[in-house]
C-alpha cells in the first residue's frame, strides 16, 4: 500500500509507509478543510490518490482522443484562417493532455501504465468524443458547446486541493477559453451566413447538446465518486449543479445565434433563475460509456495505431537517454 508516514504538520514524511490511522486522516481532512494545498510529497489517504490518479488520468486521455473527431476537420477547414485556428486548438489539446499526464504522474503512477489502462479499455475518457463530426459545423458545435462544458466543470478544478492538478487547470482553462470563443464565432459566422449554412449550424447544435449535458457526469444521485470527492475539495460542485450553470449560460448564447436547443420541454422558471429541462437519456450515457457508442471502437483502434505507430519514437529517445547518461557518467 502506497501509504506515507506524518508528521506534526501533517505534511508527512515521504519515506515513511504503514497503515492509515485515524488521527492520520483527522490530519490530512483539516488541512483540506483549511483550504491548504496537498502537494506531490505529502502524506495522503491512499483513497484519495487513486481518485486523482481515476480523475487526472481520464481527463488527460479525454484530451488526447478529443483530438480525434476535430483533427477529421484539419485538412478540410473552408479558409486558412480557419485552419491555422484549428490547428492550434489540436495542439492544446495535446499540451492539455502532457500537463495532466506529467500532473498524474506526480502521484506514483507512470505514463506507461496510464496509456496501458486506457488501451486495455479499464480506464475512461469522456462521453462526448464518442460521437462522429459530420459538418464543418460540428466543429464550431464542439468549440461552443463541447469547451464550453469543459470550461464550467474546469475552472473550479483550478481550486482542487491536489495542488500539481489545480496548477495545471489555471493554463488549461485559459486554453480552453480561446477555444470556446472560436466555436461560437465560427457559429455566429454560419448563423449569419446562407440559410443553409444556418440549417447545418442548428443540425450540429441538434446532435451535439445533450451529449454535451451528459459530459458532466451521471445524475448526482447515480454519481459515485462525488460525495468523497467534494468533501476532499476535488469537485467544488456536483455533477448537476455544474450541468444547470452551463445549460443556464448557453440557452441565452443560442438565442443570440437564432438556434433553437433541441428540448421542448425548455422553460425559464423566474422564480429560481433557472432553466427547466427535459429529462437526460442516461440509456444512451451508460452504453456510450461502456464502449457502445457510435465512435468508440474507431476511436481506440486509432489510437492503439498511433501507439504502435509512435514505438520507434519512444525507443529511439530512451537509447538517447541511455547514450547521453553513460557519456556523463563517464566524464
Ligand atoms: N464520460 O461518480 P461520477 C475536454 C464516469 S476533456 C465518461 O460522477 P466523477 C476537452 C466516471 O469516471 C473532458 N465517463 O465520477 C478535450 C465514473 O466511472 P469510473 C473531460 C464518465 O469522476 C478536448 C462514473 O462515470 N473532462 O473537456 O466524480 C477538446 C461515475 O461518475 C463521464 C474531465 O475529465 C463522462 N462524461 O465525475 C475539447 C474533467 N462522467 O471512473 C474539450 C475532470 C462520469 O468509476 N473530470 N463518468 O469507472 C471530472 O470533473 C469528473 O471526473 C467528472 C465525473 C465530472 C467527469
Amino acid at each position: 500500500m502506497y501509504t506515507q508516514g506524518l508528521d506534526q504538520s501533517g505534511k508527512g514524511d515521504p519515506g515513511a509507509r504503514g497503515e492509515e490511522t485515524a488521527a492520520q486522516l483527522d490530519v490530512f481532512q483539516a488541512r483540506i478543510d483549511a483550504e491548504e494545498k496537498i502537494e506531490a510529497k505529502d502524506w495522503m489517504p491512499e483513497a484519495y490518490r487513486r481518485t486523482l490518479i481515476r480523475q487526472i488520468s481520464q481527463h488527460a486521455h479525454s484530451e488526447i482522443i478529443g483530438m480525434q473527431p476535430e483533427g477529421n476537420w484539419l485538412t478540410r477547414a473552408p479558409t486558412l484562417k480557419r485552419k491555422a485556428i484549428l490547428l492550434a486548438k489540436v495542439q492544446d489539446e495535446a499540451g492539455h493532455g502532457l500537463y495532466l499526464y506529467s500532473a498524474a504522474e506526480t502521484l506514483g503512477v507512470s505514463r506507461d501504465e496510464m496509456v496501458g489502462d486506457l488501451l486495455s479499455g479499464k480506464a475512461k475518457y469522456s462521453s462526448i468524443f464518442n460521437y462522429p463530426t459530420l459538418t464543418w459545423a460540428d466543429i464550431g458545435a464542439i468549440g461552443w458547446l463541447v469547451d464550453g462544458a469543459a470550461i464550467m466543470n474546469q475552472i473550479p478544478l483550478c481550486r482542487c486541493s491536489y495542488g500539481p492538478y489545480s496548477r495545471a487547470m489555471v493554463r488549461v482553462c485559459k486554453e480552453e477559453s480561446f477555444h470556446q470563443r472560436q466555436g461560437y464565432e465560427l457559429m455566429l459566422t454560419l448563423c449569419r451566413g446562407t440559410a443553409e449554412q444556418k440549417a447545418m449550424a442548428q443540425d450540429a447544435l441538434n446532435r451535439f447538446w445533450w451529449p454535451a449535458l451528459m459530459m458532466f457526469g451521471p445524475n448526482d444521485a447515480s454519481s459515485s465518486h462525488s460525495a468523497q470527492s467534494m468533501a476532499w475539495k476535488i469537485k467544488r460542485f456536483s455533477n448537476d449543479e455544474l450541468r444547470q450553470k452551463f445549460i443556464d449560460v448557453t440557452v441565452p448564447q443560442a438565442e443570440f445565434l437564432g438556434l433553437t436547443v433541441p428540448d421542448d420541454k425548455l422553460t425559464f422558471n423566474k422564480e429560481s433563475g433557472h432553466y427547466e429541462h427535459s429529462d437526460i437519456d442516461w440509456q444512451e450515457f451508460f452504453d456510450v460509456i461502456a464502449g457502445n457508442g457510435p465512435c468508440n471502437k474507431q476511436r481506440m483502434a486509432k489510437r492503439r495505431k498511433a501507439q504502435d505507430d509512435g514505438a520507434w519514437v519512444r525507443e529511439a529517445a530512451r537509447a538517447h537517454a541511455e547514450k547521453k547518461a553513460a557519456r556523463s557518467a563517464a566524464a
